[in-house]
C-alpha cells in the first residue's frame, strides 16, 4: 500500500499534476509517511538521480503559520532538483510552485544523531544564500503533516548562491526575497530556529531517526525564513542575505 502511494506521488511530481490529499482516504502515521517519501524518492534514484542532501521545513514561525502545520519536517534533495544560480525554470514543469529564502550548508564531515553545536560547526565546509522552490503535489497546496512528509516536504528545486567560508557568521542576518527587484518577503536568519545552525543539528537528529546520516559533500537547506511566494511566468526571483552573495533565477 505504501508503495502504491509512493508511485502516485512520484507520478504526480513527474507529470506536474496535482492529486487529492492522501489523508482524504488513508491515515498514515508519520513513520509510514516518511516510508512513502523514501520509496518515492527511491524511484527517482532508480531512474539515475543522485541524492545530494536534505532540506528541513517548518523551521520558522512564518512558514508554520502560512501552512497551518507546526512540526519540523525533512525531505530529500536530488541532483536534478538543482537550478543553476541565474538559471531559468519553466512553470509548466510544476503544479503551483512557490519560492522561499533560505540558507544552505555544505558538509565536509558526516553528521548523524544528537550532535553538539561544536560538532555541527566543525562539519560545515561552506555556507551560502539559497532559494528553495517548493511545489505541493496536492490540490490547492493543502495538506496534513503526514501528507506533506510523504510528498517529500514539497521539495522540487533549489538555487544555491556562491559558497562562503564555514566560519561566516550567520547570526541575525536580514534575509530578503525579491520579485523583479521588489521586496516581497523579509525575515532574518534568526527566524530559522533562532539560528540556522540549529537546523543543521536538527537535520542530523531527524535523519538518524530513520537510519540515515548527513554525508560529506551533501547540502542541507535550513528551511525558509519567511512565508513562501507563489511564482508566475516572466519573473526574476532573487534572495539577498546580508553578508552573503545573493542568488537568483527566472521563470517562464
Ligand atoms: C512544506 C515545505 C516547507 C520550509 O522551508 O518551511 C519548507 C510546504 O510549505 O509546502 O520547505
Amino acid at each position: 500500500m505504501l508503495k502504491q502511494l509512493a508511485d502516485k506521488l512520484d507520478q504526480a511530481a513527474a507529470n506536474a499534476q496535482s492529486i487529492t490529499q492522501l489523508s482524504a482516504s488513508t491515515q498514515l502515521s508519520l513513520h509510514e509517511a516518511y516510508e512513502v517519501q523514501k520509496l518515492s524518492i527511491g524511484l527517482r534514484l532508480l531512474r539515475g538521480e543522485k541524492l545530494v542532501g536534505y532540506k528541513l521545513g517548518f523551521t520558522s514561525r512564518a512558514k508554520m503559520e502560512q501552512m497551518g502545520v507546526d512540526d519540523l519536517i525533512w525531505g530529500r534533495l536530488t541532483d536534478t532538483m538543482m537550478i543553476a544560480d541565474g538559471g531559468q525554470i519553466s512553470l509548466s514543469d510544476y503544479v503551483h510552485p512557490r519560492a522561499e529564502p533560505e540558507i544552505a550548508f555544505r558538509l565536509k564531515h558526516p553528521l548523524s544523531g544528537k550532535v553538539s553545536k561544536e560538532t555541527a560547526l566543525a562539519a560545515i565546509d561552506a555556507v551560502a544564500c539559497a532559494i528553495e522552490v517548493i511545489d505541493s503535489r496536492y490540490q490547492n497546496f493543502k495538506f496534513s503533516l503526514s501528507d506533506v512528509i510523504a510528498d517529500n516536504c514539497s521539495s522540487t528545486g533549489y538555487v544555491v548562491g556562491p559558497w562562503h567560508d564555514a566560519d561566516t557568521q550567520l547570526d541575525n542576518l536580514p534575509m530578503v526575497l525579491k520579485v523583479d527587484g521588489v521586496e516581497a518577503q523579509r525575515g532574518s536568519s534568526m527566524d530559522i530556529l533562532d539560528h540556522p545552525l540549529n537546523s543543521l543539528i536538527e537535520a542530523a537528529r531527524c535523519v538518524a531517526e530513520y537510519g540515515e546520516s548527513l554525508q560529506p559533500g551533501q547540502i542541507v537547506l535550513a528551511g525558509a525564513a519567511t512565508a513562501a511566494v507563489a511564482l508566475a511566468p516572466g519573473q526574476t526571483i532573487s534572495v539577498e542575505v546580508e553578508g552573503l552573495a545573493s542568488c537568483h533565477f527566472s521563470t517562464m
